[in-house]
């Protein structure tokens, strides 16, 4: 892996950062969430509104918008942009939160976007189609049998293929210590941070 450029750029001033999640879970909200507050940037959040049934209002509102269409929340509203996708608002925000490299290249915007993208496959995507295998719109109880057969091969499959991933990854960074063991680069980015969530969030029965 190439060295990536360690120079830090914190530019936290500028609009509001709005975060626009569904309320009462922290679902992939939370992974946006981590990144303000690990760099202790104000942001408002739906989620944390008083009035739910209004914070529902608002999702929905967005979810169905003609003018900016997104399919699902995570959103994030950013002055005038507004941008969905967990794995987008991410890259979005950390170089501008101190959270990614400066990056002239693109390089390791991209390599950072990679760990991620594949983190949240397996340990948000694959393991939300755990409990709803055949349908997200049906709850789990009307798919159990379909569920433990997915579950069972998700944790028996593909668990272990993403936690080799995972060490892979750690093992190839140059940079990475036993003490520090980054994921890219010598510091702290948000790719740990999305890792760091899915450890934290993700119990995986015997
Ligand atoms: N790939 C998207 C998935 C977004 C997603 O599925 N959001 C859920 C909440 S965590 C949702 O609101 N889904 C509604 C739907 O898919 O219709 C991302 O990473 O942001």
């Amino acid at each position: 892996m190439s060295q990536p450029e360690t120079k830090r750029v914190k530019t936290d001033t500028g609009p509001e950062y709005e975060l626009i999640y569904w309320p009462m879970i922290p679902g992939r909200g939370e992974f946006v969430r981590l990144l303000f507050e690990e760099a202790a940037v104000p942001y408002t959040d739906t989620a944390k509104a008083k009035d739910v049934d209004n914070a529902v209002s608002q999702v929905m509102e967005l979810a169905s918008s003609t003018d900016n269409p997104v399919f699902a929340v995570p959103a994030l509203r950013h002055g005038d942009v507004l941008l969905s996708q967990t794995s987008n608002i991410l890259q979005y925000l950390a170089p501008k939160l101190g959270l990614a490299p400066s990056d002239s290249t693109g390089v390791a915007s991209a390599k950072l976007n990679q760990i991620v993208l594949t983190i949240l496959d397996g340990f948000v995507n694959e393991l939300h189609d755990t409990h709803h295998p055949i349908s997200i719109d049906q709850t789990y109880e009307e798919q159990k049998p379909e569920a433990l057969k997915r579950a069972t091969y998700f944790k028996d499959a593909r668990v272990p293929k993403y936690l080799s991933y995972v060490q892979r990854v750690i093992d190839a960074n140059p940079d990475a210590t036993e003490e520090e063991p980054w994921l890219y680069g010598g510091s702290l980015t948000y790719a740990d941070l999305v890792l760091f969530q899915v450890r934290t969030k993700t119990s995986i029965p015997p």
